[in-house]
């Protein structure tokens, strides 16, 4: 980055600041990884100044062939790993590809059933702050109050009464497998679409660690930067029937000029997905899940439905007399990088909550295996149970500074 150096020193040094915050620091953010430096490189590359408006080789500007190859190679990609009919590469981000999918299967008013946000749903399925509660009518499922599981008599039950135009499910802090199959059932008893958010679990999708949402989805959105491990962006994969109100809705719909350069990093980043170390990759992510969380429940902490089968686990802090928001500050201060995040039926506000979201996309990335798992669940453990020992925070910095230098981080970045 001589360049970067010599231009402006002050972005220069902010970038390199936080290349080492990621290397000191163990990332457990479930919806974060580190992405490859081939994808790192593409979408630095020289796409970044092309206009391409359209879709390939249907363009409102010249000299786009090789972003049409470039995008076209995305877009077929996706669908290979996914096993999609159609796929759109464009979207900017995971919201936008959400409200693209409501704008093509939707009109203004439609009613739409999407998991309650502070059961593990997001922000874009109906919460009242987001434009999609205010847009259309949502009316949120919940999970079981005493299993935290997703209860599919009570969500067909619900369907039945609301009668849905939509369903959603494919959520941000549920720590199981969804069951595609049986949103579909639900969702036919009704008469409803329906599309899976798959941000969270797409790269345990694409190497073979949590089924795939097609045949049962009629819409499937995702962001490429989460376990799939690729370029912050967003894809939306769609049956045939569909394609072209998906496509309409992005653009003109909703966006203008495409980010080629993101396009052409999504392009790298499906191409390592295919690969069978990625495979390997997924099946560990979720290994390693199990691990921790096992390690933490020994610790005596209590996790939501007892436990994970994907890559993300939440820990329900009530029983220690801490709240979300101490330990992640606690926790900040040991390098250990996690989100406060409710849990189903919170007491606590959404900036305090009752609970921490954990995940292990990133720190599988890096190298780590079983044995890291179960330390890392002894500190965290020992951080929430006393979180204003500044002693011991120290001291667990410390251990976190040692593991973490075993498994160095972008060596190549100097
Ligand atoms: N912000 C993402 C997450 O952390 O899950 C969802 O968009």
């Amino acid at each position: 980055m001589e360049n970067l150096r010599r231009v402006d020193p002050e972005v220069y040094g902010l970038v390199r600041s936080e290349l080492q915050r990621q290397r000191e620091g163990l990332e457990l953010i479930p919806s974060e990884n580190f992405a490859s430096l081939a994808v790192m490189e593409a979408q630095g590359s020289v796409f970044t100044n092309k206009y391409s408006e359209g879709y390939p080789f249907k363009r409102y500007y010249g000299g786009n062939q090789f972003v049409d190859e470039v995008e076209t190679l995305a877009i077929e990609r996706a669908k290979k790993i996914f096993r999609a009919e159609h796929a759109n590469v464009q979207p900017h981000a995971g919201s936008q590809a959400n409200m693209a999918a409501y704008f093509a299967l939707l009109s203004p008013g439609d009613k739409v059933m999407g998991l309650n946000l502070s059961h593990g749903g997001h922000l874009t399925h109906g919460a009242s702050v987001n434009f999609s509660g205010k847009t259309y009518r949502f009316v949120a499922y919940n999970v079981d109050a005493k299993t935290h599981l997703l209860d599919f008599d009570a969500i067909e039950r619900q369907a039945r009464e609301e009668k849905p135009a939509l369903i959603v499910c494919g959520f941000t802090a549920y720590p199981r497998q969804v069951d595609f199959k049986r949103f579909r059932e639900v969702a036919d008893c009704c008469g409803a679409k329906l599309m899976v958010d798959m941000a969270h679990i797409a790269g345990l999708i694409a190497g073979g660690a949590h089924p795939h949402p097609f045949p049962y989805a009629d819409v499937v959105t995702s962001t490429t930067h989460k376990t799939l491990r690729g370029p912050r962006g967003a894809i939306i994969l769609c049956k045939s029937e569909y394609a072209a109100a998906i496509d309409k809705a992005v653009f003109p719909g909703l966006q203008g000029g495409p980010l080629d350069h993101a396009i052409a990093a999504k392009a790298v980043c499906f191409r390592e997905a295919m690969q069978p170390e990625f495979s390997r990759y997924a099946h560990e992510v979720v290994e390693n899940a199990k691990a921790l969380a096992e390690s933490l429940m020994e610790e005596g902490l209590t996790l939501i439905s007892g436990g994970t089968d994907t890559h993300l686990m939440l820990v329900d802090l009530t029983a220690l007399g801490i709240t979300g928001k101490e330990a992640q500050l606690a926790l900040d201060e040991a390098n250990i990088t996690v989100n406060k995040n409710t849990i189903p039926f919170d007491k606590q506000p959404p900036f305090i909550t009752s609970g921490i979201r954990l995940g292990t996309p990133a720190i599988t990335t890096r190298g780590m295996g079983k044995s890291q798992m179960k330390q890392i669940g002894q500190m965290i453990a020992k951080i929430c149970r006393y979180p204003s020992d500044r002693e011991l925070q120290k001291k667990v910095r410390g251990e976190v500074l040692e593991m973490t230098e075993r498994f160095p981080l972008y060596p190549e970045l100097g």
